[in-house]
């Protein structure tokens, strides 16, 4: 049987993902929204004492700035409020804006909203806050993961709050502008132990340069991406959009893999080995698996980036 979407996710079984993640973020997502800031400001706190974020860049703050001026011009009990209706996931006009935002506008909005909420200007969590019992498990759970899936439950939870803008009728997304592809000059080419397929080398040597033309170029028509947790993206045009939005000055290291046939003339190749995001940089290394399924032609058909469980899984090639 041909493969298909569903069939090709299935490639190496055997990977094990980092549950624990979305398992966090669905307990997370139970708690008030007074538990959820509370929550957040502790970890995110916490962490901030050991990997120091990087600032967002200029272009994405413009983009939020808007919202953010608006928030700055409030009653100190309307700012908490606003917080509260974001987490809430509420229907009002600054959560509908919000949801138009990409994944990184999100997260420099909240990183511009925890300075000002230091420095006075935005109000703080209350003095003393008492986490309730829940919140309490949750964070002592975060505090014990690894610090890629920390800063993966960060992300998640913030990009899932404000109004869902799937429920909005043809809205604008907003999302930083693409920078353009690396020089030749700047490029560095990977090499991989085990694997020397020239679409996966391909794959990762224009990822690492913003090349996202060349990147989709190695896809099939109907190919698909999948990050971490989420369903397939399907077709170029979709894929493209994500690397555009969601995938610019990522820094992809593979370190070993193993490629081999699977049925119809498709190759199946699973390589692992670490992502740094811009916003840590060489402070925080997640653990990644690619699984790939090629077709004949060697076009990707099917990708799936998964963040692993542990480090053990990094050695774990067996199909
Ligand atoms: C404060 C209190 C009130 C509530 C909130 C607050 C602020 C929180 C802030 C949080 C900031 C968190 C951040 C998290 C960043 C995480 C980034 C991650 C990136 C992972 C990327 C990966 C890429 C993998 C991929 C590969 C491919 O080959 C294809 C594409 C792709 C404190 C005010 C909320 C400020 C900045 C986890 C894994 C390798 C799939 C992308
Ligand atoms: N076994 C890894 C996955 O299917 O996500
Ligand atoms: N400072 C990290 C970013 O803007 O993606
Ligand atoms: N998941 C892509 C990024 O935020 O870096």
């Amino acid at each position: 049987m041909p493969f298909t979407i569903e069939s090709a996710r299935g490639i190496f079984p055997g990977t094990l993902a980092a549950d624990a993640v979305p398992a966090t973020v669905a307990r997370f997502n139970q708690l008030s929204a007074e538990d959820q800031l509370a929550l957040i400001w502790f970890a995110y706190t916490e962490m901030g004492k050991t990997i120091t974020i990087a600032a967002p860049g200029a272009a994405s703050m413009v983009l939020a700035e808007g919202l953010l001026n608006q928030i700055r011009q409030l009653s100190a009990l309307e700012q908490t409020q606003v917080m509260c209706d974001l987490a809430n996931r509420a229907d009002t006009p600054m959560c509908r804006t919000y949801g138009t935002f990409s994944p990184n506008i999100k997260l420099g909005f909240w990183y511009q909203l925890g300075q000002w909420m230091e420095q006075g200007i935005v109000a703080p969590i209350p003095e003393g806050y008492k986490l309730s019992a829940n919140a309490s498990a949750v964070l002592q759970t975060i505090r014990e993961l690894d610090a890629g899936q920390q800063i993966t439950v960060l992300r998640n939870a913030v990009v899932d709050m404000g109004y869902d803008p799937s429920k909005l009728a043809g809205y604008t997304p907003v999302a930083e502008p693409v920078v353009p592809p690396k020089s030749v000059a700047q490029r560095t080419q990977v090499s991989i132990e085990g694997v020397d397929n020239p679409t996966v080398l391909g794959y990762i040597n224009n990822m690492n340069a913003n090349d996202f033309d060349a990147v989709i170029n190695l896809f099939t028509e109907d190919g698909a991406l999948q990050p971490p947790f989420q369903r397939p993206i399907v077709g170029k045009e979709n894929v493209l959009r994500y690397l555009r939005e969601e995938c610019q000055n990522l820094k992809l290291m593979p370190e070993r893999g193993v490629a081999e046939p699977a049925e119809d003339g498709f190759t199946q190749v699973k390589v692992t080995g670490k992502v740094q995001t811009p916003w840590f940089g060489a402070k925080v290394g997640m653990n990644i698996a690619w699984r790939f399924l090629l077709d004949p032609q060697g076009k990707i058909f099917f990708v799936a980036i998964d963040l692993l469980a542990s480090p053990k899984e990094l050695l774990n090639l067996i199909r």
